[in-house]
């Protein structure tokens, strides 16, 4: 057994942060559509929980955003001029590409990418792979600068395997690790990969969501499984219930979350729940599987959504055992909040949880465990990645005074077509590759 640790490499807030209402299917982005955001408050709350868990012994570090509005989308798209014609056009003739070409999605960075440990692969390596996010036009436009950071982040290729992001289209959506989970008894022993997916791309008849899209499909999930060279004894490919992605349950990670030795999910998670279970008992390389399985009468599926109970982060507690990492709106939620008090009460291995203020991202289904990328290193990989962007109490003041500097606290959709704003946000940006010593990974960048 190697020791290794794992890392929440969360994402930083974009400076144009917004509400567009551009994901359907996700209930809060449409719920909230048209809100105004407060881009600077929204860094501040995830930059406080970054430090939270950094403090309580949960190493941290921090993703950059993009590079928003993004002009050379726009441009791709036929819009022409200076920077700022390409604005003011994209706003008059097509608001609809503006807004998208300006999400500050990539905030929500287990959809960044699926990564497996070396613990897990054939050739002892970590593996990377950018998710195309190609079932939503907003977010398809993330994976390039995000290949960009992680090569910047991981850039040993005798330590870190990175593979192009999956072929665009529907056929291989992928959306990140918010559809994986790893289980494993210490981080450094092999794990057991869980691969959830919504639907099947090249089969016919198959049972899928009706009115909701289902964003990752069997066929990206097998794709990873091969790019990762997972052993398949360690690996389970499990399908979505199709009925609580119609529910509003977008990502596996709303509806379940796993750590160490752990998962915590609803009754209504998977479509054949009894047989997935059985299948992660049995491909267990560990000890064995603890399944915290809640049910509907405990926790309605609406109040699962709304709250984003699941999508608490699950991690190892200082003093043992774990806790949940969890949004306020779960505290707000009467029948949420009892049943979590029952939770630590009973005997089980989730004794505490810890609440968060993360109301910025939840108004847009961007929960806790949304906010973060986990990445377990070993000592030598850890010394192999980009120090500069590990969280210690120095680079949580200098990214505070950078928010402070730079972001705006108010941001609705006809902030967006503001020449001010795009020069705002590159300045911000070229000051903070210099920070986190990325080089050059924005496309102002690289012209
Ligand atoms: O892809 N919301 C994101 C939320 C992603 C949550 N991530 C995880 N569950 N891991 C999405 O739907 C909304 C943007 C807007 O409407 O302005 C948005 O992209």
């Amino acid at each position: 057994m190697t020791s290794a640790v794992e890392y929440n490499f969360d994402g930083l807030v974009g400076l144009t942060h917004n509400y567009a209402g551009l994901s359907v299917g996700n209930v809060a982005s449409l719920k909230n559509a048209q809100g105004s955001a407060n881009p600077k408050e929204a860094a501040l709350q995830g930059l406080i929980k970054m430090k939270a868990l950094q403090d309580m012994g949960l190493p941290q570090a921090v993703l950059a955003p993009m590079e928003r509005p993004d002009i050379a989308t726009l441009r791709r798209l036929g819009f022409c001029g200076d920077d700022a014609k390409v604005l003011r056009e994209a706003a008059i003739k097509a608001p609809q590409l503006l807004v998208a070409c300006s999400s500050a999605s990539s905030m929500w960075t287990a959809n960044a990418c699926t990564v497996s440990p070396s613990a897990d692969t054939k050739d002892s390596r970590l593996h990377i792979t950018p998710a195309n996010l190609a079932s939503k036009f907003h977010r398809s436009i993330e994976f390039e600068t995000t290949a960009r950071i992680l090569k910047a982040m991981f850039k040993d290729e005798k330590h870190f395997a990175h593979h192009q992001a999956l072929p665009l289209g529907e056929y291989f959506g992928d959306e990140g690790a918010a559809n994986h989970t790893r289980f494993c008894d210490q981080y450094g022993d092999q794990g057991l990969e869980f691969f959830v997916f919504g639907k099947y791309a090249f089969k016919q008849s198959m049972p899928e969501p009706q009115m909701f899209p289902a964003r990752q499909t069997f066929e990206a999930s097998e794709a990873l499984v091969r790019l990762h060279q997972l052993p398949e004894q360690h690996t389970v490919i499990a399908q979505q219930n199709p009925d609580v992605i119609d529910a509003g349950v977008f990502h596996n990670d709303v509806i379940a979350v796993g750590n160490g030795n752990v998962l915590f999910c609803h009754e209504m998670a998977f479509l054949d729940q009894k047989q997935t279970l059985e299948s992660l008992r049995d491909k267990y390389p560990g000890e064995s599987l603890e399944i915290i399985e809640v049910t509907s009468e405990q926790v309605p599926l609406e109040d699962a959504v709304s709250s984003y109970l699941f999508n608490s982060q699950l991690v190892n507690h200082p003093e043992g055992g774990m806790m949940l990492i969890s949004p306020a709106e779960c505290q707000a939620n009467p029948r949420v909040r009892d049943y979590l008090q029952r939770l630590v009460e009973t005997d089980n291995s989730i004794s505490d949880v810890q609440i968060f203020e993360v109301q910025q991202s939840m108004r847009n289904g961007g929960g806790p465990a949304c906010l973060r990328q986990r990445i377990v290193l070993t000592d030598p990989e850890r010394m192999a990645a980009n120090s500069a962007a590990f969280m210690n109490d120095e680079l949580f003041s200098t990214l505070n005074s950078w928010v402070n500097t730079y972001y705006r606290d108010r941001m609705s959709a006809v902030d967006l077509a503001d020449p001010q704003l795009l020069i705002e946000n590159r300045t911000a940006l070229d000051q903070l590759t210099k920070l986190l010593n990325l080089g050059s990974v924005y496309p102002f960048q690289l012209i």
